[in-house]
């Protein structure tokens, strides 16, 4: 089957022939319809965020079951089904919580499977799974808990977006940071992530909500998304802007939608007394902060991580499907550009460029 794989950091994406071993007990296969560009695959790329090499990328997917391994039993062939990147046991201290996507059994090995090997191979040699999905590929094997069955009548290149940009931002919105009717809230990075970190705080009946991107597209996008303001930090110092928007308070609730710990820093200084700043995005390693630890006592400001929105899989990812399809969230105008697994390069160039909120991948 035809894949999408990173043989070298800094290099384009290959599309190679690999071949795919069948489900083992407790995998699903599945045949990929869709699946979107989401900028975590770029900081692979570029060396950001580390992985082992070869590797498929892609963790933003849906398809549909074609084989089940022994001992599966939430999904059969035929079902349709979101891919999440996050596997879940179901009986560890985190995932009887209510945080399954902090589920404390996953190997320690990156790029593989539960088992820590991998099903996806080239003349012999093993190639790895980025995030358990790698699902810019024809077809992909994962953890059965990462096969989410869903709804039918959803088209799959909008279901993708459940599996990571749009459970990632309402999620990061309504499930971490609990955005209360009424609130203030500033988004730092208007991209995939964050403009559905705009629409959950919308969702959540957040009064003002204040959009910063660096692109005037994307402050056009975030308007359609529920924001109330939008900031560029090429026109005007956004902390300066958050204050004068808040009556020099601050905001309820930040986020940090880019990555950086500049924008970290940044974010946090604009967060209210009480407030609460939330970090989406995964810094490249060895980046480090720096905040004034007296801040904390003195404003009970808050500051805590979000990861991929929190999510509960089987019972999130099914809901958002329900509001998609109810016309309560937005998903198709997240999709710029429609490409062929063949145009994943250019993909990634029109995101790098930010000239994109989101591209999709289609299959069938
Ligand atoms: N100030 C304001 N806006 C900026 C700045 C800046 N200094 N720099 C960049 N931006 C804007 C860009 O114009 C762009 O619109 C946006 O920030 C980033 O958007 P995208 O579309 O490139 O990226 P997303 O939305 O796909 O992903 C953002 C993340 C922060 C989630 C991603 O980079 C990340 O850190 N991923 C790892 C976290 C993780 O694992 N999440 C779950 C899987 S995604
Ligand atoms: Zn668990
Ligand atoms: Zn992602």
């Amino acid at each position: 089957m035809k894949a999408a794989v990173l043989y070298k950091v800094g290099e384009p994406l290959v599309i190679d022939e690999l071949t795919l071993d069948p489900p083992k007990a407790g995998e699903v296969r599945v045949r990929v319809a869709a699946n979107g560009a989401c900028h975590s695959d770029l900081h692979v790329m570029t060396g950001d965020m580390r992985m082992p090499l070869p590797i498929v990328l892609g963790h933003e997917g849906a398809g549909i079951v074609t084989e089940v391994g022994p001992g599966v039993t939430s999904v059969r062939e035929g079902d349709h089904v979101v891919l999440s990147f996050a596997p879940t046991c179901g009986v560890c201290s985190f995932c009887t919580q209510g945080y399954p996507h902090l589920c404390e059994t996953r190997p320690k090995t990156l790029g593989t499977l539960l088992d820590g090997t991998t099903r996806l191979h080239k003349n012999g040699t093993d190639v790895f799974h980025f995030a358990f999905t790698a699902s810019f590929a024809e077809e992909t094997v994962v953890p059965e808990s990462c096969a989410i069955k869903i709804r039918p009548d959803v088209p799959l290149d909008r279901a993708c977006f459940v599996g990571c940009g749009t459970m990632t931002g309402i999620g990061a919105a309504i499930n971490t940071a609990r955005v209360q009717p009424g609130s203030s809230v500033a988004v730092l990075g208007c991209g995939g992530v964050g403009l559905n970190v705009i629409q959950g705080a919308a969702l959540a009946g957040a009064r003002q909500i204040i959009a910063v991107d660096l692109v005037p597209q994307k402050l056009d996008l975030a308007k359609v998304f529920g924001a109330t303001h939008c900031v560029n930090p090429t026109q005007d110092d956004p902390l300066t802007a958050v204050m004068d928007l808040t009556g020099g308070r601050g905001v309820d609730y930040a986020f940090e939608v880019i990555s950086t710990p500049k924008t970290i820093e940044l974010a946090f200084k604009m967060t209210a007394r009480r407030g609460v700043c939330t970090i989406v995005g995964v810094s490249p390693e060895g980046a480090r902060i720096s905040l004034n630890p007296n801040v904390f006592t003195m404003t009970e400001k808050r500051l805590q991580g979000s990861y991929y929105g929190s999510t509960r899989p089987r019972i999130d990812m099914p809901r958002l499907l329900d509001l998609y399809m109810e016309g309560k969230i937005k998903i198709d105008e997240l999709v710029s550009r429609t490409f062929p697994l063949e145009g994943v390069n250019e993909a990634y160039d029109l995101l790098r460029q930010g000239s994109v909120a989101r591209s999709v991948i289609k299959f069938f």
